[in-house]
């Protein structure tokens, strides 16, 4: 297994540390590969309910590695498109695609594709000393790994385009004022606390979020009253889990609700 990615299970949490800190976690194609295979993992383990994402040193990450892109080596110019289709894409849908949630804890940097995945997964926290920075720009890219999606779709068109053309840092608790990500915390308190959240949702009703995750995702395209055949749908589907009869006992026994993720 790669170190460029570590990953310790507990309790249902798959915590997954990006690791090339003195790179300030920029993906490389092992990294990139690693991240997708416990992302991977995490759809195929029924013991994972949750998955916390962050990185190692100083920096979340800061995008791709841009050592692997030396144009002084020479050769031909690269075929971007066909790095994105197939090292960022997969994971980005991976991310989405996974029906149990994913929190972000931003512990530092998180620049280029190192922000637009943070923006890809379903809960963000960040250090307060943070900051995101749509990279693109400086070196003549465009956003990737989906950020002109998200950051359109979360921000609107004028701060999604002013981040990304001029590639301001936005510091985290303006990122969190703008509804960006959940949180911008004190810088020691960010791990504990994501930490909490990531076991408190591991222990929760599995189906039910899983589901939850996909109708939010659903919305964005959908009209209401498909939305509402949806809702309609996945509320059969959630009461019919085990978790939801124990949900309902415990509240009616006044006890914690013991999920068990069916
Ligand atoms: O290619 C494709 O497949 C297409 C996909 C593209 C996706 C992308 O993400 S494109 C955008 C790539 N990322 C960037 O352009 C960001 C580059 N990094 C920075 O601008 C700065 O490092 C930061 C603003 C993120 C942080 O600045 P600072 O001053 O805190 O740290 P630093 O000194 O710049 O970086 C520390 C070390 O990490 C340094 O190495 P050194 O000098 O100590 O040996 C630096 O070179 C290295 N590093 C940081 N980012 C990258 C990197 N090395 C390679 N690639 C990086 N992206």
């Amino acid at each position: 297994t790669s170190q460029t990615v570590l990953a310790e299970l507990d309790s249902g949490v798959l915590k997954l540390t990006l690791n090339r800190p003195e790179k300030l976690n920029s993906f490389n194609e092992e990294m990139h590969l690693a991240l997708r295979a416990q992302v991977q993992r995490a759809h195929d383990e029924d013991a994972i309910r949750a998955v916390l994402l962050t990185g190692a040193g100083r920096g979340f990450c800061a995008g791709q590695d841009l050592g692997d892109r030396d144009p002084r080596k020479g050769g031909p110019k690269p075929d971007l498109g066909h790095t994105i289709e197939t090292f960022y894409n997969p994971t980005l849908r991976l991310i989405r695609a996974l029906e149990k949630p994913v929190i972000c804890a931003v512990n530092g940097v998180a620049a280029g594709a190192g922000a637009n995945i943070a923006f890809a997964c379903d809960i963000v926290l960040a250090a307060k000393s943070a900051k995101f920075i749509q990279a693109f720009s400086k070196i003549g890219l465009i956003p990737d790994a989906g950020g002109s999606w998200s950051l359109t779709r979360i921000l609107g068109e004028p701060r999604a385009k002013a981040l990304t053309l001029t590639a301001e840092p936005l510091m985290a608790e303006t990122a969190a004022d703008w509804g960006l990500i959940w949180k911008a915390l004190d810088d020691e308190a960010l791990i504990p606390e994501a930490e909490a959240l990531a076991a408190k949702l591991a222990a929760g009703p599995t189906l039910g979020l899983g589901l939850t995750k996909r109708l939010i995702h659903e919305a964005a395209t959908n009209d209401l009253d498909t939305h509402l055949d949806r809702e309609r749908d996945c509320q059969r589907e959630a009461g019919r889990s085990d978790d939801y009869a124990e949900g309902v006992t415990a509240f009616l026994e006044k006890r914690p609700a013991s999920f068990r993720g069916k």
